[in-house]
């Protein structure tokens, strides 16, 4: 599909020129998230389920994200480690080996489990990956290098530091609020580079027909999201709807497409995504379609492509991938100086996938105006701004557990 547009060179100019003027944001008009390819629009639940979100989701595989291929993987889980007194005695920690094989290779990835001691029943998981292994997230001895990390031939390499991502991750704080904590290293599921591919568990899959089409990196970091999750689902201490995928910029990306396909995930945040995230790529606020596709070839599928510089032409924008996550739980959350990730975009996003919630008398974003810094929105669909950086801090975790807690407990009956 649309192949041929594929061709289609990167203006330099787009690919260097970055916007941050609110006055220079093109006029655009965002496709209406209710309208089909054909033109008619929706106005039921089941007009929405049986044929729009069947669409859109086919044209987030086809133009942006890549088709998962068909195929069987092996997926094998190994306890490694437990130690049932972590975190001052308040969390069970494990280490938990996957081996991922097909057509005659394998993968390792390594799982962090922190789950909460003073539980009664089941409780809520936070399903997240790492960006820096999980030794990065406390200090201790016994954590074990994520796979990627180990294969790293100089030990003296500082980025083997243990602790070096503790404050994105405050462990104690997630457990004292009762939910327990599976991550990963996202590196394990497709190493980050342009040139990871064949080290990553895509290769584990036959290659689809339609090379345009193909997954890459955010596909395959999806994907690996699921896996995680079907291990979460058979634990005895989790309750397996009130299960949340959270993820940071790229992981942010990563999540919001893992929520689209996989509706076990209950609530879905992304933290910081941008561009290929929550952000409204017709914008052209920050990091553009041009920028990214050039700077991580191998993130997207190659027909993404062909809307670098051209943003005016694509058929969809980011807020139809946001209202995938319907009638589920969804939060959008920026930070202040996050230019580059355009927060009005990440903003008007979230707004825009509210019409499909209100189709399930839900309520999504329902204001035009984007709340003031620490101002958080709890509808169905939540959204807050903070002030500072690029990041994941304490405030963030604090808006997401609110925001748990807010939607799990209508549905407490249910769930154990
Ligand atoms: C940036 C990239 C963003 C975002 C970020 C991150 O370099 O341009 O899209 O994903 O990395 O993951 O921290």
């Amino acid at each position: 599909m649309l192949a041929w547009m594929a061709i289609v060179a990167i203006p330099v100019a787009a690919q260097r020129e970055v916007n941050y003027d609110e006055s220079k944001v093109p006029q655009y008009v965002l496709p209406d998230v209710l309208t089909c390819q054909d033109g008619s629009v929706v106005t039921t639940k089941k007009q929405w389920e049986k044929k729009r979100r069947p669409e859109l989701l086919n044209t987030f595989y086809s133009q942006e994200y890549g088709f998962t291929p068909k195929g069987k993987v092996d997926v094998s889980y190994e306890l490694l480690q437990e130690d049932r007194q972590a975190l001052d005695g308040t969390a069970t920690q494990q280490q938990v080996m996957i081996t991922f094989s097909g057509n005659g290779k394998s993968v390792k990835a390594l799982m962090l489990v922190f789950v909460p001691n003073q539980r009664k029943g089941r409780v809520p998981v936070f399903i997240g990956y790492n960006f820096r292994g999980n030794h990065s997230m406390l200090p201790n001895e016994e954590i074990l290098y994520s796979p990627y990390f180990q294969r790293m031939k100089n030990r003296e390499d500082p980025v083997l530091v243990r602790n070096n991502q503790a404050s994105r991750w405050p462990l104690k704080y997630i457990i004292s609020r009762g939910y327990a904590l599976v991550t990963m290293c996202y590196q394990d599921i497709f190493p980050d580079n342009k040139d990871g591919g064949p080290e990553s568990i895509t290769a584990l899959l036959p290659e689809t027909e339609d090379a345009q089409s193909r997954w890459q990196a955010l596909g395959a970091w999806a994907w690996g999201s699921s896996r995680i999750a079907d291990w979460v689902v058979k634990q005895p201490w989790a309750n397996k709807k009130q299960l949340v995928i959270m993820g940071h910029s790229r992981q942010g990306k990563a999540a919001l497409w893992a929520g689209a396909q996989d509706k076990r995930f209950r609530v879905v945040i992304s933290n910081d995504s941008g561009c290929g995230g929550a952000a409204l790529s017709k914008r052209c606020f920050g990091e553009t379609v041009a920028i990214i596709t050039n700077s991580f070839p191998h993130w997207f599928c190659k027909n993404f492509n062909q809307y670098a510089g051209r943003e005016d032409a694509l058929p969809f924008d980011q807020h139809e991938l946001l209202a995938l996550e319907a009638p589920r739980y969804l939060y959008v959350a920026s930070a202040g100086e996050d230019d580059w990730a355009d927060q009005k975009g990440e903003f008007l996003s979230a707004r825009g996938a509210s019409p499909v919630y209100r189709l399930y008398g839900l309520e999504g974003i329902t204001t035009d105006q984007m709340p003031d810094l620490h101002q958080p929105i709890m509808n169905h669909v939540g959204y807050h701004i903070r002030a500072g950086k690029h990041d994941v801090t304490q405030y963030d975790w604090q808006c997401y557990m609110d925001f748990c807690d807010k939607a799990f407990k209508s549905r407490s009956r249910e769930s154990h």
